[in-house]
């Protein structure tokens, strides 16, 4: 379960974020959610599966009711370079936000969620994902 060690060591590195970990079902996939917090706007993010190199679904949402949409990349800072493959959110009728985030090798990554309703950029979310 390595892959759960490194994931619980990151959420010790975030700052201002809630708790991390398994949900109370004790589910061993189902993360719960990070929050992010970008002007007027609160999002909860979290893995469907633990992150890992290669594709991986990514799902969110946020406390606003208004047309809000989002552009997903991801960039590996340290070494300049992002990843090709992902996929912007949308927002399902359950009002959960799906999409694809792409981590091309391991290391420390951030994911970016550019949020902007009616062309107006409403703020970026960004969170760090160490693989
Ligand atoms: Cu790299």
């Amino acid at each position: 379960m390595a892959s759960f060690d490194r994931w619980f060591a990151l959420c010790g590195a975030l700052v201002a974020l809630s708790a991390c970990g398994p949900d109370a079902s004790g589910s061993p996939t189902r993360m719960t959610p990070l929050t992010g917090e970008s002007q007027a706007m609160q999002m909860s993010l979290w893995f469907p599966e633990p992150p890992h190199v290669g594709a991986n679904a990514v799902e969110f949402t946020i406390d606003s009711a208004e047309a809000v949409t989002f552009e997903l990349t991801t960039e590996m800072w340290s070494m300049g370079h992002g990843a090709a493959g992902n996929v912007n959110p949308t927002r399902g009728d359950d009002g959960v936000y799906r999409g694809t985030a792409v981590f091309s090798m391991s290391g420390d990554w951030l994911l970016r969620l550019r949020a902007s309703s009616n062309s107006v950029e409403r703020g970026v979310f960004d969170f760090q994902i160490g693989l």
